[in-house]
């Protein structure tokens, strides 16, 4: 049998984010399972690398069961991130640049010493430098926000966009900080991090493990997102938007 055409569907999910124009899932008519899907996300990178961008993250998506009951996919998933996807601190965003963004707030780790694949985490404070709020601005390019695990897979977990916080010493506990999303000065979501995954710190495990089954090492100076720890928001233009972390701070960016 021939399998699906990875090349084909990684070319078609880059040409509707260029373009900023949707396009309908395609991992059930294509025969998409997991694995292919994580082949298609490599390939959307390797179309991004060959444009000239670095990698310089990973990012975990589906880590709290607000977001999974939101997209109504419910496994962990994790996806790559690039420096043009960066957005400084306090900078903006052109909503025009996407589909139908949506924001949501997370918590950054700045990647230190890593173990050898296939070895535990020992202590989070030699894995993680630092850890900053953030907020991950997601844009599925799938008509409708809507799509099956395999789909989101290959559509590298949605991502377009993220701004980091200040960073800061890793505190004593991560696992119960109060997150705050705020548009305009108005609460839009409330939560903790302990949605994620009842500890983001286990973001990490999940992230290494993941990743590694499908070859991806995570590096040191890397940044790492744990995921939302609350549903996503719509990005309208003309928006600002605030994301504080208990402890940690906050980040901030707007939309035009
Ligand atoms: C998939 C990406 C999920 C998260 O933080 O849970 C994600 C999506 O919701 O479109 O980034
Ligand atoms: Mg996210």
């Amino acid at each position: 049998m021939i399998g699906p055409d990875i090349a084909g569907i990684a070319q078609t999910l880059g040409a509707a984010a260029d373009n900023a124009s949707p396009i309908p899932q395609l991992a059930a008519e294509t025969g998409l399972d997991v694995d292919a899907a994580y082949a298609v996300q490599a390939a959307l990178l390797q179309r991004r690398l060959d444009r000239g961008e670095r990698l310089v993250g990973l990012k975990m998506g589906l880590t709290s069961k607000a977001k999974m009951a939101q997209v109504g996919v419910d496994e962990v998933i994790w996806g790559q991130l690039t420096d043009v996807m960066r957005v400084p601190d306090g900078g903006s965003v052109d909503v025009a640049a996407f589909i139908h963004p949506r924001v949501e707030p997370e918590v950054a780790f700045l990647l230190d010493r890593l173990p050898e694949p296939g070895e535990p985490v020992g202590d989070f404070t030699d894995a993680v430098r630092a850890v900053a709020p953030a907020i991950e601005l997601i844009d599925s390019r799938y008509a409708n926000f809507t799509f099956s695990l395999p789909d989101v897979i290959a559509d590298n977990t949605s991502a377009a966009a993220f701004v980091i916080g200040p960073w800061s010493p890793v505190p004593n506990g991560l696992d119960n900080l109060g997150v705050l999303l705020e548009i305009d000065g108005r609460v839009a979501q409330v939560g903790s991090t302990a949605a994620i995954l009842g500890d983001p710190r286990r973001a990490l495990d999940e992230g290494i493990r993941l990743a590694g089954r499908h070859g991806v090492r995570l590096r040191s100076g890397w940044v790492f997102l744990a995921g939302a720890a609350t549903a996503a928001v719509p990005l309208r233009a003309g928006a600002h938007v605030r994301a504080t972390v208990e402890k940690l701070g906050t980040v901030s960016f707007r939309s035009v």
